[in-house]
């Protein structure tokens, strides 16, 4: 079949990629005419392990190419964002995927899959079928017509990390939600062409659910561990110390507490069910609450060490959104970077090893973006941030006599700062 991938970014261009390194012709649409133009020339707009090789080489052998506009294709699959609304409320914004959706039914024809693989609330897939029936009423839509319908419509959420994202593409399970069952067999024939984990058919409402619950889950089990973090500040016992110990019971598996929740799906998609059923949600909404102050934990505890220790040079440890990856967008550790470097200026230096230059809000503050080694010889006051491989191998010895606030718990080894008063304060 030939395929049309709408929405090339983080998904979307991985996806098409691998769509087509299997062999079938793949245009991939973006409203973007750089995007579009850096695609057709072999090149990639985004950062992911191996991606460039791959896009390279699919769009040599002709079998991926780039424009802004969805021309007819026997499967399409749409992978465009799905951000909140503008109202302050965390609303969930679908007008990207209903615009995709129009204009894929354009040049829909009889026969076509059409695959919905952006995070969406539930429903987001049956609202696409009713826009489509609604401008292609020549069209009979699953759901909505006695017998077999003209086209196929499925809700397909990814489930890959950055970093690994071709990897967890063809190896992860997927779940393939049907509006009809006829509906989920269509999509999982176009999945099994290029997808190793196993394929697992249901409707497109559990599909849309399913997605959200993974998130989710993993947001309130990380704002368990950051909620114990700052108990543990409260009652200075060390949290990594009592989580180590916990997690030794047969059924116990606490996560790791960070500065907060970053990235682009965790911290997004559990107010997506919290929209959908907000009298039912206490739970998943707390949970959102306690990540993102401890945000706010973090830069009290942050800034409470760096006066106690007035003058000495002060070093960030990372700005990513986790470790050992180049993303800094939506990232708690950037955050309370900016606000350190806003407030002390110059005596900030902040440590990215995959950054080239600091971001923007640094601008004009007088931080300095600086390699491991310049920090550990010239600040006496360390933040870990983020747990890059290469700050978690920095030894005792270089950094003994630092005054530490470890929010990653990197260095175990590490004595306890030597302000408990202060730090209890700000805790
Ligand atoms: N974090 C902690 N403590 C932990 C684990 C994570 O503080 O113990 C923080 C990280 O530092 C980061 C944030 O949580 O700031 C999110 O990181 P992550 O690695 O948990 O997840 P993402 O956002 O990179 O990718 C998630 C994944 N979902 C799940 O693990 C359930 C991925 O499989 C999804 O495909 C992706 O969201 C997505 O696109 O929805």
């Amino acid at each position: 079949p030939t395929v049309s991938v709408i929405g090339l970014g983080y998904i979307g261009l991985p996806t098409a990629a691998i769509v087509a390194r299997a062999g079938m012709r793949v245009q991939g649409v973006d409203v973007s005419q750089e995007v579009v133009d850096t695609i057709n020339r072999g090149a990639i707009h985004i950062e992911e392990v191996d991606l460039d090789g791959l896009v390279q080489g699919v769009v040599q052998r002709g079998l991926l190419s780039a424009a802004t506009g969805v021309e007819p294709a026997d499967v399409f699959v749409i992978a465009v964002p799905t951000p909140f609304a503008k109202d302050g409320k965390h609303t969930p914004d679908i007008s990207y995927v209903l615009a995709a959706a129009r204009a894929v039914a354009k040049v829909l024809k009889p026969g076509d899959t059409v695959i919905l693989e952006s995070t969406s609330p539930v429903g987001t897939t049956e609202a696409m079928r009713d826009l489509i029936a609604i401008e292609r009423p020549d069209l009979r839509m699953p759901g909505l017509c006695d017998g077999i319908p003209d086209v196929s419509l499925a809700y397909c959420p990814e489930r890959v990390l950055p970093g690994r994202i071709l990897q967890e593409l063809t190896d992860n399970d997927r779940s393939i939600g049907g509006v009809t069952p006829r509906c989920a067999r269509k999509a999982l024939s176009f999945y099994k062409r290029f997808v190793r984990g196993t394929c697992v058919t249901t409707d497109a409402r559990s599909a849309e659910m399913t997605k959200l619950v993974e998130n989710a889950y993993r947001d309130v089990n990380i704002a368990f561990a950051n909620e114990l973090s700052m108990v543990a500040d409260a009652m200075e016992l060390d949290v990594w110390e009592v989580i180590r110990l916990a997690n030794r019971h047969p059924r116990v598996n606490i996560l790791s507490p960070g500065p907060g929740v970053g990235g682009h799906c965790i911290a997004v998609d559990p107010w997506f069910i919290v929209h959908g059923a907000p009298e039912q949600t206490p739970l998943i909404r707390t949970a959102r609450g306690v990540n993102d102050a401890k945000i706010h934990h973090a830069i009290a505890r942050a800034t409470a060490l760096v006066e106690a220790h007035p003058g000495a040079g002060v070093a960030c440890l990372g700005l990513a959104f986790k470790a050992n990856i180049d993303d800094f967008r939506e990232s708690p550790a950037r955050l309370v970077a900016a606000t350190l470097a806003r407030r002390y200026g110059s005596r900030i230096s902040v440590v990215e090893p995959y950054a080239a230059e600091l971001p923007r809000e640094f601008e004009g503050t007088g931080a300095a973006l600086v390699d491991i080694d310049t920090a550990l010889e010239s600040c006496d006051v360390l933040i870990v941030l983020v747990d890059h491989d290469v700050f978690r191998s920095v030894p005792l010895a270089e950094r003994a006599g630092k005054a530490v606030y470890d929010t990653r718990g990197i260095w175990p080894d590490q004595p306890a700062a030597r302000e408990p008063e202060a730090l209890r304060k700000a805790g």
